[in-house]
């Protein structure tokens, strides 16, 4: 059995966005981060740095949201992922810059623009978040033209590049960065967005 430990972020996001994408049957546990919870010793033992998302599954813990996304493929057949060496490596190339790079950036707008206020009433670092912006437009332009030729991130399937991805835009929506420039970053978030995968993992989150 399955079962994801998750919290309203968009780390957790990803996981039960591939989870729902691979049809894999699981329990959600939502931890509530204003109490606590995912430092509490139970959480503590699933995570060694009590953060979210971690997963139990047939007894054993793990972590890392990537990791989780691709583990799930792994017992799924590699759907969402590939047996082939090289189609993989794409995928997983394509996953670290999300991870490492562009989702690193975008975060620094909701932690900025979101977090700080609501939990700690506080305004944006005007100075992240123009560090951010000056790597985005570094950045997001190699996204624009990946997807102005495929559907998806790698190619006219989706992949866990795109079910890691996602949730890092949906959690800018409440923010002041738009992609009014990148018409095909736009219409890879609408249709990826719609998708009913994605919309049972949002449902499965407090607002
Ligand atoms: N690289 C980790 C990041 C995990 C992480 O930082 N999670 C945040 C929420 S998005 C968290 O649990 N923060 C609470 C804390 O660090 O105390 C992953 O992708 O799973």
């Amino acid at each position: 059995m399955l079962t994801i430990y998750g919290g309203s972020t968009y780390n957790a996001t990803k996981v039960l966005f591939t989870a729902e994408e691979l049809g894999v049957p699981y329990d959600y546990v939502h931890l509530n981060f204003v109490a606590g919870e995912h430092k509490s010793p139970a959480h503590l033992a699933r995570h060694p740095l009590g953060k979210i998302p971690a997963i139990e599954h047939n007894g054993n813990y793990l972590f890392e949201s990537a990791s989780l996304c691709r583990y799930l493929a792994n017992i799924s057949d590699k759907r969402l992922y590939s047996a082939d060496a090289l189609a993989a490596a794409q995928i997983d190339q394509m996953v670290d810059m999300i991870c490492h790079h562009v989702g690193r950036w975008l975060a620094v707008y909701f932690y900025q623009e979101i977090v700080m206020m609501k939990y700690y009433n506080k305004g944006p670092d005007e100075k992240a978040i123009a560090e951010a912006k000056g790597f985005l437009e570094q950045q997001l332009p190699f996204l624009e033209k990946t997807l102005s030729t495929q559907q998806f991130l790698c190619g006219n399937e989706i992949t866990l590049a795109d079910t890691i991805a996602l949730p890092y835009f949906h959690a800018l929506e409440a923010t002041s960065l738009k992609f009014d420039v990148y018409p095909a970053i736009q219409r890879w978030y609408s249709e990826a967005k719609a998708r009913p995968a994605f919309q049972r993992a949002l449902a499965k989150m407090p607002a």
